[in-house]
């Protein structure tokens, strides 16, 4: 079992979650919403308006998302599709838990702070630096900048 913070794409009403609600990819479950303890560029990039929290802390704004339990097939699932690590890195990132799903011992007390892994973007244009960026990410929001992965590659 690992636990992962998600901020973009994979998120609950986003338009890859359904790839963590399908058992053929493994088991995913949602413990508690989280917002960074620092502040970090989440910015929409590519022809494909992706969702990038880049690794540069202390940039752009405190982000906000969701923590899930993933079992080992779900985990090694998501370093695919997220093409880790030649795309994203899966680093730690220190967060604070907001409310909690349900009691257990395992349960994430609000409040707290805590390190998770988070795909991130390590390395990427310098110009990606001067892009708006996002509290929370909305694939509707008023951006209009849509997550489209249906776009051809030139
Ligand atoms: N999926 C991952 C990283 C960005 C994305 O689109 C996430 O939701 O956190």
């Amino acid at each position: 079992m690992a636990l992962v913070f998600m901020y973009g794409t994979l998120k609950k009403d986003q338009p890859n979650y359904i790839r963590m609600q399908d058992p053929a990819n493994g088991q995913a479950e949602f413990l508690a919403r989280a917002r960074t303890v620092e502040k970090y560029p989440l910015v929409i990039g590519t022809e494909w308006n992706i969702p990038f929290l880049l690794n540069k802390p202390g940039m752009g704004q405190r982000v906000h998302g969701e923590i899930y339990r993933v079992d080992q097939k779900m985990l090694e699932f998501l370093d695919k599709f997220e093409g880790c690590p030649e795309w994203y890195k899966r680093i730690k990132v220190k967060l604070e838990v907001q409310d909690r799903a349900g009691e257990g011992e395992n349960t994430l007390k609000p409040g707290s702070i805590t390190e998770i892994d988070v795909y991130v973007k390590t390395s990427y244009e310098p110009e990606w630096l001067q892009k708006p960026t996002y509290e929370s990410y909305d694939t509707n929001g008023d951006h209009g900048l849509k997550y489209n992965d249906q776009v051809e590659k030139q």
